[in-house]
């Protein structure tokens, strides 16, 4: 086995990808693990560009191969918002709560047939000394009215898949984890790090 940062300050982030790296040969350790404690700043304007700050400043603080991410929603009615600013749309100390309350206020005059949506997820993986590669998912769905489920975290109330009649907090983690913007990411990440994994024990 080999080990695998997995570069995010965000409990439900690495229960959802302990998961979804299962099968693949790497024991995935934590930042918290590491002893890591700093907040990357975040201060890209895209998924793609705070995904990879995050693991140019993860991977050389644990020497590791590093898996980080950056994910959000976008509302095609707020124009993409709240995007990367999704962690911090209702201030710096926000619960997914205060969150998804805040984002139904601001939608509360637009019509059932404007409210289409996405999560993303990038991922951004860096082999000590051996370059970069970037992996997208994305997921679609609706925003709900009001928030139904206690599953999942984040917008997961609010975000309404039409092809289940539920919310992603209302289907299983296992669902969750075949259908996300996550999955999907990973699912296109796997056979690289099938690979690396490969030249690695060869090595
Ligand atoms: P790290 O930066 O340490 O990874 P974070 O929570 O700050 O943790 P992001 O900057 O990537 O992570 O912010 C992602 C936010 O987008 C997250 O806090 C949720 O509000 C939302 N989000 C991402 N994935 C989600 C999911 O699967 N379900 C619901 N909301 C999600």
């Amino acid at each position: 086995m080999i080990d695998l940062l997995l570069a995010t300050h965000n409990e439900h982030k690495i229960t959802e990808y302990r998961s979804l790296l299962a099968g693949l040969p790497y024991r995935v350790a934590s930042l918290s693990e590491q002893g890591i404690t700093m907040k990357a700043p975040e201060s890209g304007a895209t998924f793609e560009e705070n995904a990879i700050e995050k693991a140019r400043i993860y991977a050389p603080l644990s020497r590791l191969p590093t898996l980080a991410e950056d994910s959000g929603l976008e509302v095609e009615a707020l124009g993409g918002e709240p995007g990367v600013l999704s962690a911090r749309y209702a201030g710096e100390n926000a619960s997914d709560a205060d969150r998804v309350r805040f984002l139904l206020d601001r939608m509360k005059d637009i019509p059932l047939e404007k409210r289409r949506a996405r999560f993303r997820c990038v991922i951004a993986l860096i082999w000590p000394g051996n370059g970069l590669e970037v992996f997208n998912g994305e997921c679609r769905g609706v925003i709900a009215f009001e928030p139904r489920g206690s599953l999942g975290f984040g917008y997961d109330p609010v975000f309404f898949l039409p092809e289940f009649g539920k919310t992603m907090a209302e289907v299983s983690a296992e669902t969750k984890n075949q259908i996300s913007h996550r999955a999907s990411a990973v699912r296109k990440a796997r056979q690289f790090l099938e690979r690396r994994a490969t030249e690695g024990i060869l090595r």
